[in-house]
């Protein structure tokens, strides 16, 4: 979609933001000041996009605004709220916005995870506009633009990259106030086509639209999303003018691009968690315990989410062991499903029913020797889940909707030996991105039974097949370039404004 003809490498994006810095706006820290037993702590979020950009901020003398979450993160932080960071080799700025816990409950957990989440992810069931919710989303929006202009200075050029759906009013806020900043944003999950996001009250709906619309690049992981959004424009704010083909909005004098990015993951750091001496060992003993004697080990990897398809995975084992007795001892499924939202009571509820039906399932075909599930509702460390991903033969990501899965690619990443399929859901960014694995649809449990019997039975040389593309795929495509892709659209984009303004 953007084509470059100068391509910007990581090394060289101080050089192309020339005078300007780099402000990243996000929910989520990238270090968390907590008291901890002995005395204050600094925690990492685990794995992931956060710590995917640290390394990118580290390069600039950028500022990067995000919610300050830690328990001592005020006693470490300025009046201001900043803090240098790395803790260890200051590189750059942490400025930390202060929610109470109402700002929490309504901006973060009731409108961001309880209207736009599911209303993003298509499930109309769990979509809960509440009026409350949606004035504190809107305040807490603009709490992190004044703090994003104050960082950036009277007639700043700086370059803002916010990141993802809590902060949607951010970029027309920090417009009104910045105009001469730069603004971007990628959108991690899903942009729902017209019909489903006219679910959203109309206010809130075209006053979304038009937060995003501040933005002078928008991305994506797919294209699909990237279209549904400008279909939404389209039909929502029918007095704008949308090209489909350009990828664009035009806004009077100005432009808004449109954009697919697929993000992905450190390919390299996974593929040697995945082969390193304590991977080896776990791995062995896996394969020893569950997956001898003809035997296959599955795994899943998720946040317990409605979005992620687990009760239907669920489901669908049982119908397959209902189904193929035979197939009874031949696979056991072991599913890594980490809390997640717990606050929220439709999380809580399916924390609850996965045990549940878990516990079910095992009850009915357990057998003195054979454990048919295995449930680990715990957070995993990385080289422990690479151990886990390298030592299974199949992997099942049955999301409903999903932005991308990052799942699927780790669990490519650490395949050293080329044993396992991929089944993956139709429904994630990662099938449009992937080429090799199995596809299923999770809405049809029937479907995804006999998915899950055939990707048992595919013999070897397909396995290695498949896997061997898919590892060869992924290594041209890990977050650096990602990043690379965004930054050097970002800079075509800054350079397509600066022409167009210098021409006014
Ligand atoms: P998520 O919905 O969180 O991300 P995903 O892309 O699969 O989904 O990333 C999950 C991450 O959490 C992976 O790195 C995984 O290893 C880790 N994880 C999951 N369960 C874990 C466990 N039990 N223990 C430890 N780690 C665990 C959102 C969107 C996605 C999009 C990403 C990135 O919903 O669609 O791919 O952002 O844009």
């Amino acid at each position: 979609m953007f084509v470059a003809s100068n391509p910007v490498t990581m090394r060289d994006l101080p050089y192309q933001l020339g005078d300007r810095r780099l402000i990243l706006v996000s929910n989520r820290e990238p270090y968390e000041h907590v008291h901890g037993a002995h005395g204050i702590e600094v925690r990492r979020p685990p794995g992931g996009v956060v710590s995917a950009l640290d390394p990118l901020m580290r390069r600039g003398r950028g500022v990067w605004v995000a919610w300050g979450s830690g328990s001592a993160d005020r006693d470490t932080a300025d009046e201001r709220g900043r803090v240098a960071v790395p803790p260890e080799d200051p590189r750059y700025t942490l400025r930390r916005i202060w929610l109470s816990s109402d700002d929490v409950d309504c901006y973060y957990e009731s409108f961001a995870n309880s209207a736009l989440w599911p209303l993003c992810h298509m499930l109309a069931h769990h979509f809960e506009p509440r009026t409350d919710a949606w004035e504190r989303y809107r305040e807490v929006n603009e709490r992190f633009a004044d703090a994003v202009a104050e960082e950036a200075g009277e007639k700043s050029r700086d370059v803002a990259w916010v990141q993802d759906y809590h902060l949607a009013l951010v970029p027309a806020a920090l417009r009104e106030r910045r105009p001469g900043m730069f603004i971007h944003q990628f959108w991690h999950i899903p942009f729902p086509p017209p019909d489903f996001y006219r679910l959203m009250p109309g206010g809130m709906a075209t006053a979304l639209l038009r937060g995003l619309l501040g933005n002078d690049l928008l991305e994506f992981h797919t294209e699909r999303y990237a279209r549904n959004f400008l279909a939404c424009v389209g039909e929502l704010l029918p007095d704008l003018d949308v090209d489909m083909e350009g990828m664009r909005v035009r806004l009077g004098d100005r432009d808004v691009k449109v954009g697919a990015f697929p993000i992905s993951i450190d390919v390299e750091h996974f593929e040697k968690l995945a082969d390193d001496a304590s991977a080896w060992t776990l791995g062995a003993k896996l394969r020893q315990r569950y997956a001898s004697n003809g035997r296959q080990l599955a795994v899943s990897v998720d946040r317990v989410d409605y979005t992620k398809g687990i009760p239907q995975r669920l489901r669908a084992l049982d119908l397959m062991w209902k189904r193929h007795p035979e197939l009874r001892k031949c696979v056991t499924f072991l599913i890594v499903a980490t809390p997640s939202r717990s606050g929220i009571p439709a999380y809580k509820k399916l924390e609850d029913d996965v045990a549940e039906t878990v516990r079910g399932i095992n009850a009915r075909y357990r057998t003195p020797d054979w454990t048919p599930i295995l449930l680990i509702a715990e957070n995993v460390a990385a080289d422990r889940l690479a151990a886990i991903y390298r030592a299974a033969d199949l992997c099942l990501v049955s999301s409903l909707q999903d932005g991308m899965n990052l799942v699927a690619k780790e669990f490519i990443a650490s395949q050293h030996d080329e044993r396992g399929v991929l089944l993956l859901s139709r429904f994630t960014g990662a099938a449009e991105d992937i080429e090799g694995a199995m596809l299923v649809n999770p809405f049809n449990i029937d479907g995804l039974a006999d998915g899950i019997r055939t990707a048992l039975e595919m013999p070897q040389d397909e396995r290695k097949a498949r896997m061997r593309r898919m590892r060869a795929d992924l290594r041209r495509a890990t977050i650096f370039d990602w990043l690379d892709g965004v930054m050097n659209a970002a800079s075509i984009t800054q350079a397509a404004r600066a022409a167009r303004e210098a021409r006014v």
